[in-house]
């Protein structure tokens, strides 16, 4: 029992081990009258707890198993308190991605997450390792069909309109489907706005594990290219992108498979599932949708310094990028002047190895 304790606590430091989990002390002047509060009463009234950031995360949850990884990171920084998850959105139409993503926050004890899911055109790709076959029967999910969570675009709207003015960071690890339905969305019972004005009024911060810079061709981008091209010329707000050349040198996932500690996870499941299937996962996955979720609840200078510019994206899903330019002028776009700086991309400045060590403490994260 106390060595579950002590390996339970080490979990749960592991999580605080994150340099953004900072406490801000400030002088209280205590007054006489002060004094005769508790210790906790006194405490509580000089400590500036971080506000949680409140976070909608969209991803495509099948082809690629990051994505498990990701929504782990997800949960470990809402029980850290860094984060308020408001819904899990899924940008992919195959039967059973509501089941998995509801089985995932049900795991993490947030079983009423909002889930939205496409319910026009989007992509239908399952995982070729049955890792969501394998979970979905051992795990227990209340949601079962894709027609029992509402619409994406319907559920964008609801939340966003519910929140603070400039408050929410969307995290996109998968396709562009469902932002580009929120912009081409119209007033509606939830909001007399349109959703460029939604977005621009509600969303300070998309984060997209999208692209691949300078240039390239990137798998969240090209495989609904129309949406990605529309996204990104568009969004109304700041856009930080997670290329492809970032998270391709971070391997993650041996350490939670070799974790004896670790029972009955769903996470520890698909991991240990899925690495011996491919030889390329000998060394453990490939990390892309978690440094999205990492820098967008963490931050990113520890590890990274960003470019700034504007992403440009091609009919068949192929990026460019175009620099800020030193005065950071470029044309005028949807966000206003000096748009050309509401877009960068993340670029490397330590060993991909830290970050490396940092996921896969925080994809080990249990249940609190
Ligand atoms: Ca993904």
């Amino acid at each position: 029992m106390m060595l579950k304790n002590i390996v339970s606590l080490s979990k749960r430091m592991a999580v605080r081990c994150i340099p953004v989990f900072i406490s801000l002390f400030t002088s209280s002047g205590a007054s006489s009258q002060d004094r005769t509060k508790s210790v906790q009463e006194q405490l509580e009234a000089v400590v500036e707890k971080p506000r949680p950031v409140k976070v909608i995360f969209d991803t495509d949850m099948g082809p690629d198993y990051d994505d498990v990884g990701a929504i782990a990171l997800l949960h470990a920084f809402a029980d850290s308190g860094r984060a308020d998850i408001l819904a899990t959105m899924a940008s992919n139409k195959y039967e059973g991605v509501a089941a998995v993503l509801n089985l995932f926050n049900t795991y993490f004890h947030r079983p009423g997450i909002p889930i939205g899911v496409p319910k026009g055109d989007a992509v239908d790709q399952r995982d070729s390792q049955h890792w969501t076959d394998s979970i979905l029967a051992r795990y227990p999910h209340a949601i079962r069909l894709n027609s029992e969570a509402p619409d994406a675009v319907r559920l964008y709207r609801k939340i966003l309109a519910g929140q603070d003015d400039g408050r929410v960071v969307v995290v996109t690890v998968g396709f562009l489907t469902n932002l580009s339905g929120l912009l081409h969305s119209g007033p509606d019972e939830y909001s007399p706005l349109s959703g460029p004005e939604l977005v621009r009024k509600k969303v300070r911060l998309l984060v997209s594990m999208a692209g691949r810079f300078p240039s390239g061709k990137e798998f969240n981008v090209f495989r609904d290219a129309r949406s990605s091209q529309y996204v990104f010329a568009h969004w109304p707000s700041r856009v930080l992108f997670s290329g492809f050349e970032i998270g391709m040198n971070i391997r993650c996932g041996l350490p939670l498979i070799h974790d004896e500690s670790i029972q009955n996870s769903p996470v520890k499941d698909v991991f240990r599932i899925s690495i011996p299937q491919v030889e390329e996962d000998r060394m453990g996955r490939k990390s892309w949708d978690e440094t999205a979720v990492l820098v967008a609840l963490g931050g990113y200078k520890r590890y990274y310094t960003v470019r700034p510019g504007r992403i440009k994206v091609a009919d068949d899903g192929s990026n460019t990028w175009e620099d800020a330019g030193k005065e950071g002028g470029l044309e005028k776009g949807p966000g206003g002047i000096g748009s050309g700086f509401l877009q960068s991309y993340l670029v490397v400045e330590k060993p991909p190895v830290e970050v490396q060590h940092l996921i896969d403490a925080l994809i080990r994260h249990q249940p609190l």
